[in-house]
């Protein structure tokens, strides 16, 4: 049965990290994989985290099993963190459940799209997180791209974004990335959400915000106000969002689907579908990391802990951006790369070729995904200065 099999590739980004891991060279830098480091290259368990895992130790009671939707409690603190103080949640119209991570939560999005209609097109950024085309193709939908990155200008190219939007129909979805954007760190302004939220309403297609990097932009609400706007004026919306990076939890895997239905007992229906699909893949998500969310959530002390802690992850995340457009400049890196220091979260593309990149791994074991996206959290004070000489040699060369 298995002969007939042919190797499939690996995730690219998850094979870079897994070759920067084997690399023995002590100057190796890690640029590839999404996941925030420290000063020294670590990426420590936050101390708020810590906590609420003693708590938990100390007062589980039990480990039977939770129902398909998870944790309550998490799911509830859950729809505040994203919608805040909202109507579409006063009246019920947002329901939430626990899925394991973000990627649980689009691939429950994708089954549950498919069962709303097997024809909808997922409409996504050019470029996008590779893993969605993967997630929606799974779920037997097709995905199509739609204008984003611009890079000659290494900004938006939203006059074509809105062109391309204004031709999606009714029945399909537009997946927005709620902050942050992975790859390419561009976020639309509050007026752009509202003119796609306008764009929305007249062609009558559904959004779908992927949310996981809130608090890692410019903070908890900012990072959530495009969404906020969506729910305070669409009819009906599907959030996916993850705790990987904004609590550190990325092996618990910890996420959630929120959906916004036209009426509270709409939601209802829709959530029963949701759930149907849950015990269908996986019957329930794991208990662990949303109990630790839950816990650090519900509690003023925890929650004021984790507010610092994250707040210095995103200070330490744009003081490097700055950093290293001027790092870049003093080794005489050839090219502009002040566009760096405006853009949101943990992600920028250089804009260099393949080839430039396949010698910086090879040559100086320098790790940066085949688009010439960087995690910028992986530069610090010991490795800042080897990075840019690099560059400046392989790209002078
Ligand atoms: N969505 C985006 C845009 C991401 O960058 C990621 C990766 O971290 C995820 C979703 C999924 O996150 P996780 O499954 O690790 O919670
Ligand atoms: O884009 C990143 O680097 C993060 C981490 O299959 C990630 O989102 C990458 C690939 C993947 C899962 C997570």
């Amino acid at each position: 049965m298995f002969n007939q099999l042919q190797p499939v590739p690996t995730d690219p980004i998850l094979g870079l990290m897994t070759e920067y891991k084997a690399d023995t060279n002590p100057k190796k830098v890690d640029l590839s994989v999404g996941v925030y480091k420290n000063e020294v290259g670590n990426t420590p368990v936050l101390a708020a985290v810590k906590k609420a895992e003693e708590y938990r130790f100390n007062n589980e009671q039990s480990k039977a099993y939770l129902g398909m939707a998870g944790d309550v409690k998490f799911n509830e603190l859950m729809t505040n963190l994203l919608f805040g103080e909202s109507d579409a949640v006063n009246s019920g119209r947002v329901k939430t459940a626990q899925t394991p991570g973000g990627t649980g939560a689009l691939r429950v999005a994708a089954e549950f799209i498919a069962r709303c209609n097997p024809s909808a097109k997922i409409w996504v950024t050019n470029p996008t997180w590779a893993n969605h085309i993967s997630i929606f193709n799974a779920a037997g939908l097709q995905v199509e791209e739609f204008p984003y990155f611009d890079f000659e200008t290494m900004g938006l190219k939203f006059d074509q974004t809105i062109e391309a939007l204004n031709k999606v129909p009714s029945g399909d979805i537009v997946l927005l990335h709620a902050c942050c954007h992975n790859p390419s760190g561009m976020d639309l302004n509050i007026q752009q959400w509202q003119t796609v939220a306008d764009i929305a309403k007249k062609q009558g297609f559904t959004i779908l915000v992927d949310s996981a990097y809130q608090g890692f932009g410019h903070g908890l609400n900012e990072d959530a106000a495009g969404l906020r706007l969506l729910a305070s004026q669409v009819d009906e919306m599907i959030v996916c969002s993850s705790c990987s990076k904004n609590f550190g939890l990325y092996r618990d895997r910890v996420g959630a689907i929120s959906i916004l239905g036209t009426s509270s007992a709409k939601a209802e229906v829709a959530f029963s579908v949701i759930l149907n699909v849950v015990r269908a893949i996986y019957s329930m998500p794991p208990a662990h990391g949303a109990d630790i969310v839950a816990t650090i959530l519900s509690s003023k002390e925890l929650t004021a802990l984790w507010h610092t802690e994250l707040d210095e992850m995103r200070t330490r995340i744009n003081g490097l951006r700055s950093f290293v457009v001027n790092k870049f400049k003093e080794k005489n890196v050839p090219g502009n790369f002040d566009f760096i220091a405006n853009q949101n979260g943990m992600f920028s593309f250089l804009g260099i070729d393949k080839e430039y990149i396949t010698t910086l791994k090879n040559d100086y074991s320098i790790y940066i995904v085949g688009s010439s996206r960087v995690s910028i959290a992986g530069v610090n004070d010991s490795n800042a200065d080897y990075l840019a000489e690099s560059l400046a040699k392989v790209l002078n060369k």
